[in-house]
This record gives C-alpha cells, structure tokens and sequence, in this order.
C-alpha cells in the first residue's frame, strides 16, 4: 500500500482544469495514491469520475480511494474508502466492503488512531500540520509530537495531511509520515506534474531546501 504520495482531488480546487487530467498529470508526475474527494458533485458524475480515476490509476499502478462514499467505491471498483471521524464507522465500512478494501481514517490524534486500528482502519490520516485553506472544517494544528505519539500508538501507515507543500514535506517523513497528503500543492499548481515530482523529490529526500536554492 504506496501511501507516499497521495494526492486528493476536488474538482472546485483544480482552477477550472479537468479533474481527470489534473489525475493524469498527478500520476505521470509520480503519484501513489489518488483520492476522488469531491462534496458537491450528484451521484452519477461521482460514478462517471470514479470510473475514470479507476482506469487512470490502474494505467500508473497507483492506488484509488473515494472519500466518504461507499456505494461510489464500490460501483467503481476502488481500492478503497476514506472517511473522517464523523462519517460511517471503520467497523461498518469493514462489514460492508468486506476484508480486502483500503479503509483509512483521519484521525486527530493518538486515541483516535488506536480505535481507527481496532475498527479496521487500514491506514490513517493526521492533520492538519499546517494552515490550510482547502477545508473549512479543520480542526485544531497537530505537531511532529502528536506524529510520533501516533506512529508509537498504531502499526498501520500514518499519512500527514494539511498544508504541506515541497518545502515542508521532508520533516514530516523524517519524523516518521509513511506519506504525505495533498490537495493545493498539487491540483492547484500551474504545472502539476512538475509539482508532483518535486514532492517526490522532497519525500526521497532528494530536495530538503526551498525552491532554486
Ligand atoms: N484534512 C485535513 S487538512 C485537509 C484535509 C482534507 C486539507 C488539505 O489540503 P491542502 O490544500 O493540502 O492543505
Ligand atoms: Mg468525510
């Protein structure tokens, strides 16, 4: 489960691009993981661009998650859910998706992150690290203590989420991430394969300075 790189797209945040070629970009710029996370779309487009998403992944060898939507992961054959602490419960994800489905959780902190495990929770998310303005809802800043409590906590990947940018991917790696995830830095930047890549970079280690330098 190649969590390193995982790029979330929301159509409303690709500037007006089309969301399965910010997709393409993304992936030929060396994506793991794509996450289909859209909260304003009618069913039907959601099947349309999972289905779309599930041909362009598999084309990469990278791994595709539908947030929030079950009955959408399913129909398009994804490799799996994500959910937050107030959708559906891991245990009910479990029991319908059945063993072999990715279920990841966000979670906030250490306690969440043992009962994501305990219900089933493939992998989690914590955040956010960093300000974001792609979530309106977010809760309160997490630190490289809180990665390392939950890191101590689970045996399941911890992916960081929220505000992270080539500049400050590296320390969370280094600190323990197992992958970093992103929607700004991606799909809203002007070259998105090329952003891609430099967060590749960034997480190989290859890249730990500011741009230029
Ligand atoms: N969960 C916590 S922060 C966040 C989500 C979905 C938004 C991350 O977006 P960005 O643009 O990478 O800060
Ligand atoms: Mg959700």
């Amino acid at each position: 489960m190649n969590l390193k790189i995982y790029v979330l797209v929301t159509s409303d945040l690709c500037k007006g691009r089309p969301p399965d070629k910010v997709v393409n970009a993304t992936l030929q710029g060396g994506a793991t993981a794509i996450q289909l996370r859209e909260k304003n779309l009618l069913g039907r487009e959601l099947v349309d661009l999972a289905l779309k998403y599930r041909q362009l992944t598999h084309q990469y060898g990278a791994l595709f998650i539908v947030n929030d939507r079950l009955d959408i992961a399913l129909a398009a054959g994804a490799d799996g859910v994500h959910l937050g602490q107030d959708d559906i419960p891991a245990s009910v994800a479990r029991r319908l998706l059945g063993p072999d489905k990715i279920i990841g959780v966000s979670v906030a902190n250490a306690a969440e992150a043992r009962k994501a495990r305990e219900d089933g929770a493939d992998y989690v998310g914590l955040g956010p690290f960093f300000p974001t303005e792609s979530k309106t809802d977010v809760g309160e800043p997490v630190d490289l203590d809180t990665l390392r409590e939950v890191k101590g906590a689970v045996d399941i990947p911890v992916v960081a989420i929220g505000g992270i940018k080539v500049e400050n991917a590296a320390v969370l790696c280094a600190a323990g991430a197992d992958g970093v995830a992103v929607i700004s830095a991606v799909v809203g930047a002007p070259d998105i394969k090329d952003a891609t890549t430099r967060l590749v970079e960034a997480v190989q280690g290859k890249k730990l300075s500011k741009e230029g330098e």
